[in-house]
């Protein structure tokens, strides 16, 4: 029997549960992985979809900031991080990033993204001062800032606790928290590619006390090196259960890996069936999860596009200047105009709406 267009016999009892909106298991989700039915899978993953966000899909303008490179971390699966002094090591001044800001003044942008290493040396000081001087110049912008890394590093350095941490940054500006970091919680594979950085235990903390206090989190998964598929079905359960606790996770992003001037140059990264099937059934198992996002700049503009009938209903947006991809081999543009990705989405028959951060709608008048 073909099942609503599901040709492997062993996702049928998992079309029930998916049918009847139960949640899926460990198992499960080691079945969806294992399975060859790569538009069976596609399949289930858009029925969720479709049940939370019919045929919208979201894009949203903003404006990518790397401010600096510079990280005691030396991930092995990172072609961005250098030591301080190290060739290419680079770290942007207060007027520098206001600059990069200033240069965008006249474009209708709604959020500013920001991400950077582990700096040893930058002050507090510094973290904040740029929020407020982002702030200053753009009050309107919503500013989402610094992985959970980051803060923990900050919150080390500046001998605060992770919640008078992320009060003090709150207060200067911040409005939400990025993802990244995360990598895999698998601590076989961080023990090979990231015994310095902080724990999965200590990363879900940070996520969870931005939820207390009102900061909304998103979170990644790093794919596609050398973790196994029960360590990727273990990543996704271990956020589902973290989101059942505080519910302020608002977007999974799974990352595929760039191989390219990285420690782990040797391997391939993740092939496009891998990619689509991953965002699906992250749509599948996350799912307290209200969205899923394809980002552009790692899986290119025609995968994300096609990763819309994949359960994925956000492309991310406009990015405009992306380091840490680009030097890891991306072959993808710096940016997208917003009417590229209106474009991309209505081809692939899905309603374009630009959203700010939070996911309310951005009705633009420019
Ligand atoms: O934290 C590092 C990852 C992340 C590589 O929250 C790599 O909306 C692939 O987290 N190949 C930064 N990935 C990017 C990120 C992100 C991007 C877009 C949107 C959001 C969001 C978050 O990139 C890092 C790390 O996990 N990364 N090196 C690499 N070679």
């Amino acid at each position: 029997m073909v099942l609503s267009g599901i040709q492997d016999p062993a996702l049928h009892p998992i079309y029930d549960k998916v049918a009847a909106g139960a949640r899926l298991s460990r198992e499960d989700g080691g079945t969806l992985f294992d399975s060859p039915d790569l538009l069976g899978v596609g399949r289930l993953a858009q029925m969720v979809k479709e049940r939370l966000h019919g045929r919208r899909a979201y894009f949203i303008y903003n404006q990518h900031i790397n401010y600096s490179n510079i990280c005691v971390n030396g991930c092995k699966f990172c072609a961005f991080g250098r030591k301080a002094g190290e060739p290419g090591a680079y770290e942007m001044s207060l007027p520098e990033v206001f600059e990069k800001v200033e240069a965008r003044a006249h474009e209708p942008i709604t959020e500013i993204h920001i991400v950077g290493g582990c700096h040893p040396d930058l002050p507090f000081a510094y973290y904040l001062d740029m929020l407020r001087g982002i702030k200053a110049r753009r009050p309107e912008v919503h500013l989402q800032a610094f992985t959970a890394v980051e803060v923990a590093h900050l919150a080390q350095k500046a001998g605060l606790s992770l919640p008078d941490t992320l009060a003090a940054l709150k207060e200067a500006g911040l409005g939400s928290l990025p993802g990244g970091g995360a990598e895999v919680f698998s601590p076989r594979v961080r023990q090979s590619l990231c015994p310095e950085k902080l724990s999965p235990e200590g990363w879900i903390e940070v996520a969870q006390v931005a939820h207390g206090l009102d900061l909304n989190t998103n979170a990644t998964m790093l794919y596609g090196h050398l973790e196994t598929v029960a360590e990727r079905v273990d990543h996704l359960v271990r956020l589902r259960e973290a989101q059942d606790e505080t519910g302020g996770f608002l977007a999974f992003i799974p990352l595929a890996f760039h191989p390219a001037n990285t420690g782990l140059s040797d391997l391939a990264g993740p092939s496009a069936i891998d990619d689509l099937k991953t965002l699906a059934i992250s749509r599948l198992m996350l799912d307290n999860f209200p969205h899923i996002k394809a980002f552009w700049v790692m899986l290119g503009p025609k995968l994300s596009q096609i990763s819309l009938c994949f359960g994925v209903d956000d492309v991310d947006g406009t990015v405009m200047e992306e380091r840490i991809t680009h030097m890891a081999g991306a072959q993808t543009p710096q940016g997208l105009t917003r009417a590229q990705l209106q474009a991309l989405i209505r081809e692939a028959g899905c309603e374009p709406v630009e959203r700010d951060t939070l996911y309310r709608v951005v009705v633009s008048s420019q």
